[in-house]
């Protein structure tokens, strides 16, 4: 199969509240969305790039001009077997994970739709269904929080997870003990913390929480290393996990326990399905993290999750829990049992909806 065309969008999409997390506050996403056009069939990506360099260091202009300049002179017309090959194909571009993971996620939505199945089949996936938590943003307010978990157990999501920050951490999580002691909760620090900060963080382990995402630096495996060692809560790293390299040190160093794989992270569906493998075959859970994406890029976390090591419920919720409207058809939908369906149509199975993704655009250039 061969690139023939690529089409680069920047859609702007708000969020029905605005998210909080110790590095900022996400309100308007501005969200990369990659069409490309191989053999006649339209293969659709999503960059998790960010506005800005606050969670990673690339952000949406950033993967554009990578995307542009780099990554399609690359690819463009040249013969390529299998969806499989791209991510080594991409390799003499240095990081640029997001930009990378655009087009190469959109490789393998094609190469689904030319052979009629479903991504997540052709991706080696074995579940049917997925599990489901979600991801609460910080809340200024003890009721507002309790709020939210309570809408969200109703809605039947199978575990919770809160953002922390310091100030915001030890108090929120009693709070949520005291009322809702049978929850399966976790809290998320985006690497608001240090080593020094290992007493502190200690405390949270009087609450059994299945885990504390990244607490320390965001390229700093060896310091969470020592601070696990402290700690009996299991450590999950995020924003540390770039590649498989990274996720076999802090494995072998005992940096955490359990590891939270995102497809722009990482670089795509190749680059996250080695680092699943190799988490399943030293026993470590992983779990699909979320980067508030549009439809596209939460079809492509469905996919994903399908793969049988994903065992712990991920960040990947129902589209109305983001969007007043999603840019996908049928939109992502959860069951009362906190679970979403692993859809049967081909390709990401469920369809862009072309009108809707042209008007919410503010930006486009098509590469051919
Ligand atoms: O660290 O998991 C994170 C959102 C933006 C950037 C980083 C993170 C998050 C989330 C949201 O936690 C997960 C979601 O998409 O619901
Ligand atoms: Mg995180």
């Amino acid at each position: 199969m061969r690139l023939r065309k690529l089409t680069l969008r920047e859609i702007h999409l708000r969020l029905l509240s605005p998210f909080q997390t110790s590095f900022g506050t996400s309100d308007l996403r501005r969200i990369l969305l990659v069409e490309a056009d191989v053999d006649g069939v339209a293969g659709w990506g999503e960059s998790t790039a960010g506005e800005n360099p606050f969670y990673s260091y690339e952000t949406v202009e950033t993967a554009w001009l990578i995307l542009r300049d780099y990554l399609w002179p690359m690819l463009r017309g040249r013969e390529i077997v299998s969806a499989s090959q791209v991510w080594d194909l991409l390799a003499p571009v240095r990081g640029h994970n997001m930009a990378k993971a655009a087009i190469e996620i959109a490789f393998w939505d094609a190469e689904a739709k030319r052979q009629n199945v479903p991504l997540a089949k052709l991706l080696g996936g074995t579940r049917t269904e997925i599990p489901c938590g979600v991801s609460i943003g910080i809340q200024p307010t003890r009721a507002g929080l309790i709020a939210k978990v309570e809408e969200a157990l109703a809605a039947g999501y199978q575990r919770i997870k809160i953002k922390i920050k310091p100030g915001l951490d030890v108090e929120p999580v009693r709070t949520l003990r005291e009322r809702f002691p049978g929850i399966r909760l976790m809290v998320d620090a985006n690497s608001a913390y240090r080593l020094e900060d290992a007493p502190l963080l200690k405390k949270l382990d009087a609450y059994y929480l299945i885990m504390i995402e990244q607490p320390l630096g965001w390229d700093d495996i060896f310091s969470h290393a020592q601070l696990q060692r402290q700690l009996e809560t299991p450590i999950c790293l995020d924003e540390c996990i770039h590649d498989v390299e990274h996720a076999r040190a802090a494995i072998e160093t005992g940096a955490c326990r359990i590891i939270n794989i995102k497809l722009g992270r990482v670089g795509g569906h190749t680059a996250a399905r080695r680092i699943h493998d190799l988490c399943q075959a030293r026993s470590v859970p992983v779990w699909c993290g979320g980067m508030l994406e549009s439809g596209i890029g939460r079809a492509h976390n469905i996919a994903m999750s399908s793969l049988a090591n994903f065992s712990l419920p991920g960040d990947v919720a129902a589209s109305r829990r983001y969007w007043a409207e999603d840019v996908i058809e049928p939109e992502v939908e959860v069951s009362k049992q906190g679970t979403i369906r692993i859809p049967s149509a081909p390709g990401i199975g469920y369809t862009p909806r072309l009108d809707r993704i042209e008007s919410l655009t503010k930006r486009r250039e098509v590469l051919e």
